[in-house]
């Protein structure tokens, strides 16, 4: 599940390519991609919180891009309470020794989506009766007789 589109075409804003996943901030009045070099928890905790989620599920390297879009961020390090990407520890726009093969992807949820996540993986099976119980013992013993 991607995050869907969410950028304004605003200085350091971020968006999520629907087709691709790859995260996409715009800088200098352009999209560009921000390379997964060295990316960490707290970077993909700071974009989702930037794209107006509560939480993170995954960070991937997106499928490769073909063409001219320019790779704005590298070596991205940040702390986890950063308001936007762009006050995280980088290297300056535009510089990286990155290939298009490396965009950095997110996913992100908000609190129902957790809830359902939550309930998915810790729903126990449901108590077995107890003459249930005595057949499967019934069948173990059988299995160990043969
Ligand atoms: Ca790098």
């Amino acid at each position: 599940m991607y995050c869907p589109l969410s950028g304004t075409d605003e200085e350091g804003s971020l968006r999520v390519s629907s087709t691709l996943g790859h995260l996409e901030i715009f800088h200098s009045g352009q999209w560009g991609t921000i390379c997964d070099d060295q990316w960490k928890a707290e970077n993909s905790k700071v974009a989702c919180r930037q794209l107006g989620y509560r939480f993170v599920n995954r960070s991937f390297t997106a499928e490769p891009l073909t063409g001219t879009s320019p790779i704005w961020m590298d070596d991205v390090q940040c702390i986890g309470t950063e308001e936007s990407l762009v006050d995280c520890d980088r290297k300056a726009w535009g510089e990286n020794n990155c290939q298009l093969t490396e965009n950095i992807g997110v996913e992100c949820f908000d609190g129902n989506y957790a809830l359902l996540q939550y309930l998915l993986h810790y729903t126990l099976p449901s108590p077995k009766t107890k003459s249930q119980s005595k057949m499967l013992v019934l069948e173990g013993q059988n299995s160990q007789q043969s």
